[in-house]
C-alpha cells in the first residue's frame, strides 16, 4: 500500500457542515471525486465513537483501494487496522508512534519548517503535512507557513509533502512549482453540498500544478543536467580541450559554445582555433577528448529510480540530447540505463537543435498522437519547448539556479528528480 499512494488530493473529513451524512458516504464521494488518500479527523469524541466511524470510513476506502489515515489516535488506528496515522507537533511523539505501529503503516507528521521536517523524517515519517499555508477557519490555532518555507521543505526532503490549510480553487494556483506532491483539504470538499463535484473541480486544478503521470504517455528526457550530473564538467570542457592542444582559449569560449550541439561546437573550434586538418578531424579529436571525461560522469540522484517508475507504469521514455550520439551511448551503457529508452536522439542526428526549437518540432512530428512531457534543465530549451505548446518539467540544477525565478514562472512543473520520484 505504502508505495502506491497518490497524495495529490488528500481529503480530510469533517462532519461540521453535514452531520446528517454518513462518514461512509462522505469518504466514498470524496474518493469518487479523485481523492487518493483519506484522513479521518475527529476531535472531542470517545475512542468508541471514533472506532465506529473509522470502521465505516475503512469500508469505503477498502472498496476503492484507497488508504485510510487516522488522525492522532493509535488505539483507533490499530483497532480498525487502518493504513496509517497522522500526528501533529503537539500530538503524539512521532518516534514513539512509529515504534508502536511498526514499519508497514503509513506515518504522516505535520511540520512547519525544515528543521521539524528533518526530525520527522528521522523519526520515521512517510509523508509530511505542511501548513497552514493560507488562513483557515477550519483550524483556528494553525500558524501560517510561507510559500517560501514550503518550497524550502519540499526541495530538501526526500519524502512526499502535502500542503494544507486554506487551500481552495482560488488559492491553489499559488502553490505552483513549490515541489508539493499534493494538497490536503477539509472545507474545499466537505463544506460543499456535492463532495464528488467539489473534489473533481479541485483535482482538475491540482493536475495543473502537480505532475500527474496519467496525463502523459511520452516522456522526453534531456540528458545533461537533467539525468546526468554533468553541467559542471561541460562548463569548462571546451577551454580544457583547447588547453590540452597547447592553445590559449578566449575568456568567453565556454560561454560562446554553451548553446551549441557538438557539431556546431566543433565547427566553431575548427574555425577559430584551427584544430585538426579538417572539420571531421577536429570533431573526432574533441569527441575523443570528451569521451574520457564523459564516460565517468555519474547520474543524478534518483535518475534511475525515476526511470524505473515510469518504466513500471509502461510509459514510453525517449532521450533528446544536444550531446553527440557516441557520447550518449557510452554514458548510457556505463550507467546501465539503456533499457529504459525506446529511442535515443541526438539533436544533430535529427538535423535539428533545441536552441531554435527545431528538435522539439521533430519530436512532435515523430510522435503525433502522444501526450508529451519534456523534462529539461536548460532555460533556452525550455523556452522553445513552451513556445511549441509542449508541457515542461524543469529540473533544478546548479547551472540553472541563477534563472530560478524565471523558470518557476514559466515552467509547467519545477523540481528535482527526487520530487518526481515522490509524487
Ligand atoms: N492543519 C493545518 S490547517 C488545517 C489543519 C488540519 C485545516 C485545513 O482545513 P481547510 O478547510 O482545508 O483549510
Ligand atoms: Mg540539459
Amino acid at each position: 500500500m505504502k508505495d502506491k499512494i497518490d497524495y495529490s488530493l488528500y481529503a480530510i473529513t469533517d462532519r461540521y457542515w453535514h452531520n446528517d451524512i454518513s462518514i461512509y458516504d462522505m469518504v466514498k464521494d470524496a474518493i469518487l471525486g479523485g481523492a487518493g488518500i483519506i484522513q479521518l479527523r475527529e476531535k472531542h469524541i470517545s475512542d468508541e465513537e471514533f472506532i465506529t466511524l473509522a470502521i465505516e470510513a475503512k469500508k469505503a476506502c477498502k472498496e476503492y483501494n484507497i488508504p485510510l489515515i487516522i488522525n492522532d489516535n493509535i488505539n483507533v488506528m490499530l483497532s480498525v487496522d487502518a493504513d496509517g496515522i497522522h500526528v501533529g507537533q503537539s500530538d503524539l511523539n512521532a518516534k514513539k508512534v512509529r515504534e508502536l505501529i511498526g514499519p508497514n503503516k503509513i506515518l504522516g507528521v505535520s511540520v512547519s519548517n525544515l528543521e521539524e521536517a528533518n526530525i520527522a523524517i528521522n523519526n520515521g515519517a512517510d509523508y509530511l503535512g505542511v501548513g497552514a499555508i493560507f488562513p483557515t477557519n477550519t483550524k483556528d490555532d494553525a500558524d501560517l507557513v510561507s510559500i517560501e518555507e514550503l518550497r524550502n521543505i519540499c526541495f530538501n526532503v526526500n519524502i512526499p509533502v502535502v500542503a494544507i490549510g486554506g487551500i481552495h480553487l482560488y488559492t491553489i494556483s499559488k502553490l505552483k512549482n513549490t515541489g508539493i506532491s499534493g494538497v490536503a483539504v477539509i472545507s474545499e470538499i466537505f463544506s460543499k453540498n456535492d463532495f464528488t463535484m467539489a473534489a473533481k473541480n479541485l483535482k482538475k486544478e491540482i493536475d495543473k500544478i502537480v505532475l500527474n503521470y496519467n496525463n502523459y504517455d511520452l516522456f522526453v528526457f534531456d540528458y545533461d543536467g537533467t539525468l546526468l550530473d554533468s553541467m559542471n564538467e561541460w562548463a569548462h570542457m571546451c577551454s580544457n580541450f583547447i588547453k590540452s592542444n597547447g592553445l590559449i582559449p578566449s575568456d568567453t569560449l565556454d560561454k560562446d559554445v554553451a548553446y551549441m550541439n557538438n557539431m556546431e561546437a566543433a565547427k566553431f573550434l575548427y574555425d577559430n582555433y584551427h584544430i585538426g586538418n579538417s572539420l571531421e578531424e577536429c570533431r573526432s579529436l574533441i569527441i575523443n577528448y570528451i569521451e574520457t571525461t564523459y564516460k565517468n560522469i555519474k547520474l543524478k540522484d534518483y535518475a534511475k529510480e525515476l526511470l524505473e517508475i515510469l518504466y513500471q507504469k509502461n510509459k514510453e521514455i525517449i532521450l533528446l540530447s544536444q550531446t553527440d550520439k557516441s557520447l550518449l551511448n557510452l554514458s548510457l551503457e556505463n550507467n546501465k540505463i539503456n533499457k529504459y529508452f525506446t529511442k535515443v536522439y541526438s539533436t544533430s542526428e535529427l538535423n535539428a537543435t533545441k536552441s531554435n526549437g527545431s528538435a522539439f518540432i521533430k519530436i512532435k512530428e515523430l510522435y503525433p498522437n502522444k501526450r508529451i512531457l519534456i523534462i529539461e534543465d536548460a532555460l533556452y530549451a525550455i523556452k522553445e519547448a513552451l513556445k511549441l505548446n509542449l508541457d515542461v518539467m524543469t529540473i533544478l540544477d546548479d547551472s540553472n539556479k541563477k534563472n530560478t525565478q524565471e523558470l518557476l514562472e514559466i515552467s509547467n512543473y519545477y523540481g528535482t528528480l527526487n520530487w518526481m520520484v515522490n509524487i
